[in-house]
């Protein structure tokens, strides 16, 4: 029989076995001992399976880890319905965080993964050898396209491989969605004739859930490259929508606003892995942003990796970009190509825009570190013979100078 399989983390639990039992029950069929013997046969197929029960010490003390086992036949194969499930009405009842699901084959086959992912957008860039580079428009509320085209020029010109909108650009009469899209589409055509370097827009696919099917339609006819959405403001399901969509093809970016309500506390809600890393590719991500364990907002670096493998590792879905980001500046570059290696992408609002130079010295800086330090040399060496690293290195600093290997 067909079973999906859900580990907690249990806290303040004196009897973790009781309370794995109550669970399996109180989820699938409800009370059991006293059920008459006919009814238990005919129940039996929808019974939770505790399938492990295991005590751990935390930074918390004494917690459990508890694995429990639900019947397919009890869901239908959407994520609204699985989540109910294993995390329903349990997701109010005491300290309790659902660290993980594992999706048999069958299950997994209902949903579609990245449509792109990172061999489809390097594929799209012609870019292969490098972490990619993005950047976003900042400061834009209240501006006018031409704000916004000039900024997204000279992102591009300083060789970024994605622009993404500011997440919080919602429609709004000076930068409409459609114009955004032909005004930064011309920008972009302009700069690879000059300079032959092809950056993508981002832009942020916003509004009522019933609106966004047709918006994305329009956008596609639009010529647009791919889409910002913030996913965890509407739900993983809508996401997947727009991704089974054959009239949308685009591919898309997740925003991680939202997110942190479900994700941060170390007693409840879901782990940053399952959220932001293994839903989000199955769902059809296929660049997922969160923050770095570096910048100004930052997640412990456990949780940073455990996002990048579950987006990366080795599965029946294409692989999703990992996008560590929030405070990024090209002196913090070493760190992040250790960390993520060069299937991922580095982006940066404030460290592109803050640069001395402006935000092409901002992309430029950041392009230069990445091309040092994948030929093997320091930030500091490849300062020398970089002006726009040079500067941003005074300005930001150089983390590898500070942080053994
Ligand atoms: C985790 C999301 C980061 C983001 O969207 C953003 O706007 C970052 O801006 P900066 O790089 O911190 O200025």
């Amino acid at each position: 029989m067909s079973e999906l399989t859900a580990t907690y983390l249990l806290h303040d639990e004196k009897n973790s076995a009781k309370k794995a039992e109550e669970i399996a029950l109180g989820l699938t069929v409800g009370s059991w001992t006293n059920l008459p013997e006919l009814e238990q046969n005919q129940l039996r197929k929808h019974k939770g399976r505790v399938v492990s029960v295991e005590g751990v010490d935390t930074d918390y003390g004494e917690q459990s880890i508890i694995r429990i086992a639900y019947p397919s036949i009890n869901f239908s194969n959407d994520l609204p319905a699985i989540l109910t499930t294993v995390f329903g009405k349990l997701s109010l009842d005491g300290k309790i965080k659902l660290i993980d699901l594992e999706f048999e084959d069958e299950l997994k086959a209902s949903f579609p993964g990245p449509r792109y992912g990172i061999e489809g957008l390097r594929e799209k860039l012609g870019v292969y050898d490098r972490p990619l580079l993005m950047s976003i428009f900042k400061g834009v509320l209240g501006k006018d396209l031409d704000f916004l085209a000039e900024q997204l020029k000279q992102q591009a010109l300083g060789g970024v491989d994605f622009v993404k909108d500011d997440e919080i650009l919602f429609e709004n009469e000076l930068t409409p969605f459609e114009k955004r899209i032909t005004a930064g589409r011309s920008v972009l055509k302009d700069v690879f004739e000059q300079t032959g370097h092809r950056t993508l827009y981002a832009v942020n696919l916003t509004g009522r859930t019933s609106q966004l099917r047709d918006k994305a339609r329009k956008a596609v006819e639009l010529g647009a490259d791919l889409f910002l959405f913030n996913v965890f403001a509407y739900g993983l399901d809508v996401l997947q929508e727009l991704r089974d969509d054959d009239e949308i093809a685009l591919p898309i970016m997740a925003h991680p606003a939202v997110s942190g309500a479900f994700t941060s506390s170390s007693h409840y809600g879901l782990s940053y892995s399952l959220l932001l890393g293994k839903l989000l590719r199955y769902a059809g991500a296929d660049l997922s942003l969160f923050p770095s364990p570096y910048g100004t907002v930052a997640l412990e670096k456990l949780n940073a990796l455990s996002i990048a493998e579950e987006l990366t590792k080795k599965d029946q879905f294409k692989t999703s970009f990992p996008v560590p980001s929030a405070g990024i500046h090209p002196g913090l570059v070493p760190l992040l190509l250790r960390d993520f290696g060069t299937d991922s992408v580095i982006n940066a609002g404030g460290g592109v825009h803050g640069h001395p130079d402006g935000a092409r010295g901002g992309g430029l800086a950041f392009r230069q570190a990445i091309d040092v330090k994948i030929k093997g040399l320091s930030l500091a060496e490849g300062a020398k013979t970089n002006p726009e690293l040079a500067k941003a290195l005074k300005l930001w600093g150089n983390a590898e100078v500070s942080v053994s290997e």
